[in-house]
């Protein structure tokens, strides 16, 4: 029984979190709509979304609160707009590789609490990539020199450092075995009076629940509930106790069971 001290020990020390799960993107549920406004003139153009997000659940049956370690979300597709108005004028707009990821994997943003499954997680340093370019012609050049900007220009967003995103806020719903993520957005950005780009996203993906052997009460956190409730199934001769999966209860359980408890999830 030397084993069963050591462990009680460890019980003591350690109430975990759940594990963090890796939730990728569902590209055929997830797309951008990105929409150009002038006083004579409006061009849309939509891309499916991709990437991935990475957040821990602080147990995995009834969340309280949710930590984000890192996202990544790419423009799949690349972004035309384009207003022509014959004689007067033609802008064109265009994204390419568009994408925006966390600035700082590793540095955990939050815990947040989880409300109704609710969350938003506020100034969020983040990585811009990809090329943005636009030209403009006719009475469109005459706006854009008029506010002191020249009439084509191709921006690399790597070139803007870090940004800070105000806030990255969606909602958490665990299911009996996944874990589906729904986030909005919808940004819109005033180009010197000349414009205005309203950008309009959805994004949602699903992970399986982490594994977790040890985990007896399914609430995603091994702590000193796990070990007496293994315990008791145990005296009780439960087949949920018999770890090596041999129909047979014994003592080969029992340290199995250990080393999926010291393991954790
Ligand atoms: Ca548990
Ligand atoms: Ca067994």
């Amino acid at each position: 029984m030397r084993n069963f001290g050591l462990a009680v020990t460890f019980v003591i020390g350690a109430t975990a979190l759940g594990q963090p799960v890796h939730v990728p993107i569902d590209s055929s549920q997830s797309s951008i709509r990105i929409e150009l406004q002038t006083d004579i003139g409006n061009d849309s153009d939509t891309s499916p979304l991709g990437g991935s997000i990475d957040l821990q659940l602080d147990n995995y049956v009834a969340p309280g609160f949710l930590t984000v370690h890192d996202f990544e979300i790419n423009v799949l597709e690349r972004i035309d707009l384009e207003i022509d108005i014959f004689l007067v004028g033609r802008l064109t707009i265009t994204g390419d590789s568009v994408s925006a990821s966390y600035a700082t994997p590793g540095t955990p943003l939050g815990p947040v609490a989880l409300e109704g499954g609710n969350f938003e997680v506020f100034a969020v340093p983040a990585l811009l990539t990809g090329i943005l370019s636009y030209e403009a012609t006719g009475l469109f050049c005459v706006f854009f020199d008029d506010a002191g900007l020249p009439c084509e220009q191709t921006i690399d967003l790597a070139d803007a450092g870090t940004v800070v995103l105000e806030s990255l806020a969606g909602t958490v719903v665990v299911g009996d075995a996944s874990v589906l993520v729904e986030s909005s957005l919808s940004v819109s950005q005033d180009v010197q009076g000349v414009a205005t780009v309203n950008a309009d996203g959805n994004i949602v993906g699903t992970a399986p629940v982490p594994d977790c052997p040890a985990d007896i009460n399914g609430d995603g956190i091994i702590d000193a509930d796990d070990f007496f409730g293994f315990l008791d199934l145990f005296v009780a001769d439960d087949d949920r106790a018999d770890f090596v999966d041999d129909d047979v209860i014994d003592a080969d359980d029992f340290f199995a069971f250990l080393d999926a408890f010291v393991d954790g999830c």
